[in-house]
């Protein structure tokens, strides 16, 4: 019970320490040319690129192919689109069915807990894996195949220090 309750206490401290340390030196923030939203960063990438080079491209980085966990981070993409004019573009977003077909899931390794699929999406037609926000209706998502290309939205997990990543540091 002693070395429990004193690793207890190592974690605790280590987890303390690294919360300020994140705090001094401004992880609260997005790095420029990125936009925060739930606290976490996305940006939208405007050349084209098939979906593996755009994650690629994202992961260059530090982020990966957009995860969308709500309709508030799905609208707040939809802002950036038409704020830099290119909603009349696809986007690749960072979803897959390139496993097993039929079962999405986020290229950063999130839960598949929110979509927008437009209506008869996803089709898989002519074998689709690889998901976009759709020019045609709205922005709502659709399948398509993955080397199609087109811009993309990159965003980070969260840019908040995680305990699992302290717990990690631990000897
Ligand atoms: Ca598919
Ligand atoms: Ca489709």
């Amino acid at each position: 019970m002693i070395i429990m309750a004193t690793q207890t206490i190592w974690i605790s401290a280590a987890c303390a320490v690294l919360l300020l340390c994140g705090a001094a030196h401004g992880q609260s923030d997005c790095p420029t040319g990125w936009n925060v939203f739930n606290n976490r960063c996305f940006k939208l990438v405007t050349y084209h690129a098939t979906f593996h080079k755009a994650q690629e491209a994202c992961e260059f980085e530090n982020s990966h192919l957009a995860s969308v966990h709500s309709a508030a981070e799905n609208n707040f993409i939809h802002g950036l689109v038409r704020a830099t004019g290119f909603y009349a573009q696809g986007l690749w977003i960072g979803g897959s069915d390139d496993g097993s077909e039929g079962v999405w899931y986020w290229i950063d390794g999130s839960p598949f807990n929110f979509a927008d699929w437009s209506p008869g999406q996803p089709n898989n037609f002519g074998d689709e894996d690889c998901l976009m926000m759709s020019p045609y209706d709205h922005l709502r998502w659709k399948d398509l195949r993955c080397d199609f290309a087109m811009p993309f939205v990159c965003s980070t997990r969260s840019h908040k220090p995680q305990m699992t990543d302290v717990i990690s540091c631990k000897p």
